[in-house]
């Protein structure tokens, strides 16, 4: 595949900004797509931005998919906004039509591209730099999960088929510890080693899915906090964005992920681990904050797995990151080589924190349900 910027102008040429360009840069932190800020000049208004979006290839696989998924969510939720006297096009993500009035332009090598207003005024954080910040965060999520609670889950596709299937992410690092396509094992034993104890574990919210405890619900998948947008005067949650993943799932994964990212004082890559920890208080902060936001949404089944989820989505990404590595990172974007394992460690300190502190993270979810 190509590097997104060849087709850049190609897919500047296919929307209607409403002015002249000024300038379109890379942009954010995300792993997977391809961001550019669109700056343009409407006449005399001042300065409007955009983001411009090539969708992985490598990540989703039916683009057309996963533009059908956000067209159905951010409508339904810019009514419910609308409803409850907020302003939709600051609260939900708004997709712009290209000039033949489709929701994404397919350029030349079959990449999809999207744009949506950029919603100003706001910040997007790449750590927790406050607990105030954070609650915001979670107020934000927990309100996600609330207002999608009777949207119609069967409309939505399922756009990376099991995507938060630890079972199935497991099963995918054994085969890539078999193909050792880049001759990395070697170099992953004690990640390996510490897979191999967990590997029940990753059954358990799977499992509690099969019996009937745990509800399928539509959620978000990825709930990091540079998925979420924060008013930069207010403090307070905006809009949750990055759509890509909005599909049936369970209500803890979405807990689960947030804390994974969140409740910590470090990078996501950190190579030194003992800046790494996780950090109780950081997640009994977003405890509240989430429950807060899903309004008494959630069952008891799910309140009682909550510490389930931050475990097992911390033990999963740990699992892709490593998996990706040994692939030769197809799928996480890297800057610098090692990358990848670095990310998979810091994931694993994080699960063995919460490991010890287990019984401690499970009164915290007591003493807010
Ligand atoms: P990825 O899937 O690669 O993470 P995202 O959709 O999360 O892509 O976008 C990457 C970054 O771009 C976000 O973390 C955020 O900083 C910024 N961003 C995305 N959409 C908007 C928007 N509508 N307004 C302002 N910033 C945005
Ligand atoms: C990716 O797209 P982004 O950067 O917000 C990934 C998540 C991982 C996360 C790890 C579609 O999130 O699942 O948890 O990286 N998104 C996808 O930081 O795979
Ligand atoms: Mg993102």
């Amino acid at each position: 595949m190509q590097q997104a910027e060849h087709f850049l102008q190609d897919a500047l040429a296919a929307f209607d900004f409403g002015g002249e360009i000024v300038g379109a840069v890379r942009y954010g932190s995300g792993h997977i797509n391809d961001t550019f800020c669109v700056h343009t000049q409407p006449g005399e208004d001042p300065c409007r931005r955009f983001i411009l979006q090539r969708i992985s290839a490598a990540a989703f696989h039916h683009p057309d998919q996963v533009m059908s998924n956000i067209a159905g969510v951010t409508a339904y939720l810019a009514k419910a906004i609308a409803a409850a006297g907020g302003d939709p096009s600051r609260e939900t993500m708004t997709v712009v039509p290209t000039r033949d009035g489709k929701s994404f332009y397919t350029d030349s090598e079959g990449g999809a591209w999207r744009v949506y207003p950029f919603i100003e005024g706001t910040i997007c954080l790449q750590a927790a730099e406050t607990p105030e910040l954070f609650a915001a965060s979670a107020r934000i999520f927990g309100r996600f999960q609330r207002m999608l609670k009777d949207y119609p889950a069967d409309t939505l596709y399922e756009t990376i088929p099991r995507f938060h299937d630890t079972e199935d992410r497991l099963a995918k690092l054994k085969a890539a510890v078999a193909a050792d396509a880049m001759g990395r094992v070697k170099d992953v034993q004690p990640e390996l080693e510490f897979v191999k104890k967990r590997e029940a574990d990753c059954s358990v919210a799977l499992q509690a899915l099969r019996d009937g405890k745990l509800p399928l619900r539509v959620t978000h998948n990825d709930t990091k906090l540079n998925n979420v947008l924060i008013g930069r005067e207010s403090g307070e949650g905006i809009c949750v964005i990055d759509l890509d993943t909005v599909m049936p799932g369970l209500s803890i994964n979405d807990f689960g992920d947030s804390i994974r990212f969140g409740a910590n004082h470090s990078a996501e890559d950190e190579q030194d681990l003992s800046k790494v920890n996780f950090d109780l208080s950081l997640y009994e902060v977003y405890t509240q904050g989430f429950l807060e936001g899903a309004g008494g949404a959630l069952t008891q089944a799910e309140l009682d797995y909550l510490p389930w989820g931050a475990k097992l989505m911390t033990l999963e990404c740990g699992i892709r990151f490593l998996t990706d590595y040994l692939e030769g990172d197809h799928y996480f974007r890297i800057h610098r080589e090692g990358q990848n394992l670095d990310r998979c460690r810091t994931q694993f300190k994080l699960v063995a924190d919460m490991e010890e502190q287990w019984e401690a993270m499970k009164a915290v979810v007591d003493k807010y349900r």
